[in-house]
């Protein structure tokens, strides 16, 4: 978003200010206020003017501005109504040079899955992609979807919906798919280039625009304000990622994983047994008939407790 319109922003979301007074602060003309007050509302802000001054009384229900509105974290938002893949832009960011930025989207017309599968996102989602660059070895990053996972799952539950983990990083509601994350990353064994956490939740989106077992929480608990959910989980994610030693606790608590019958179907094998622990970076641990196998990768399914 443009800067002096986010530092406007920034400046009446703690009250109400005249234009001279924002001109005074932000060390612009009072034409140039105008002018910016005049392109928030055209991206969908309502602001009064009182004789306090400008006075914002209602902010939009999605896009760039209305995740910025209040957001005290170090990402910039580029919204798009409809792309291909959020995936696929914030790539093109990374390759830029970019990093913390976060790509979102209303719609996207080749949302992407793991493993090249399609992932149906029909307007009213939450479709966003957030790039940066941690400061760890390849290997550790599976950490941090982990940590999207946990953080999607925490701001599903803030509004009421009882969101949990599956291994490794699907979110349910029962045994309907809720959000998903794809995670992609360029560097060297050593560290990490740029990591893309591509995350979709099925938002405001009816259960008859979805596949087969899966939800929204639009189902769940009715629709909801899709800016203040994306603002949620970023700033869940951000406390996660400056915190790493809490993502696995945290993983662990949300998790419907653990404790469960499972059928893991790995690259190369199909281990079933009961999932027991998660491990740094993110290795799922199962009990089986013959020992303990420790899992990096994987799709899995929770079994009924008599199959
Ligand atoms: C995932 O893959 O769960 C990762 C999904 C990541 C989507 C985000 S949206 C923003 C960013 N941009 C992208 O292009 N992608 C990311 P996987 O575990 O492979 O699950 C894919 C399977 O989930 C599909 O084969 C379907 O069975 C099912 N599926 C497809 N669309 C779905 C949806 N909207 N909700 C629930 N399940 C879905």
């Amino acid at each position: 978003m443009q800067k002096t319109r986010e530092r406007i922003l920034t400046q009446l979301a703690t009250g109400s200010l005249s234009g001279p007074e924002l001109a005074e602060t932000l060390d612009i003309s009072r034409a140039a206020v105008w002018k910016h007050i005049e392109a928030l509302r055209e991206e969908g802000f309502s602001i009064a003017s009182t004789e306090a001054g400008y006075e914002i009384t209602a902010i939009p229900e999605f896009g760039a501005a209305a995740i910025e509105f209040g957001l005290d974290l170090p990402y910039t938002i580029q919204y798009h109504e409809s792309v291909e893949s959020t995936n696929a832009t914030a790539r093109e960011r990374a390759r830029e040079g970019k990093r913390d930025i976060v790509v979102v989207a209303d719609e996207q017309t080749g949302g992407r899955g793991r493993l090249d599968r399609e992932w149906s996102s029909p307007a009213g989602g939450i479709w966003c992609s957030l790039l940066f660059e941690p400061d760890i070895p390849l290997a550790q990053a599976p950490v941090f979807t982990l940590a999207a996972a946990v953080a999607t799952a925490r701001a599903a539950r803030s509004i009421g919906v009882d969101a949990t983990i599956k291994w490794p990083n699907d979110v349910l509601v029962g045994d309907n798919k809720l959000a998903g994350i794809l995670s992609e990353m360029e560097g060297e064994a050593d560290r990490l280039s740029w990591l893309i956490l591509g995350i979709g939740i099925n938002a405001n989106i009816s259960a008859t625009e979805l596949p087969d077992r899966a939800t929204s929480i639009a189902e769940e608990a009715g629709s909801c304000n899709r800016a203040e959910f994306t603002r949620k989980l970023l700033q869940e994610f951000h406390a996660l990622r400056t915190d790493t030693e809490t993502i696995l606790p945290a993983w662990r608590d949300l998790s419907s994983t653990l404790g469960r019958s499972v059928r893991v179907e790995t690259p190369n094998r199909t281990v079933r047994g009961t999932a027991v622990d998660v491990r740094y970076p993110g290795q799922l641990v199962v009990e089986t008939d013959t020992g303990r196998e420790i899992i990096s990768t994987g799709d899995c399914e929770h079994l009924r407790p008599q199959q």
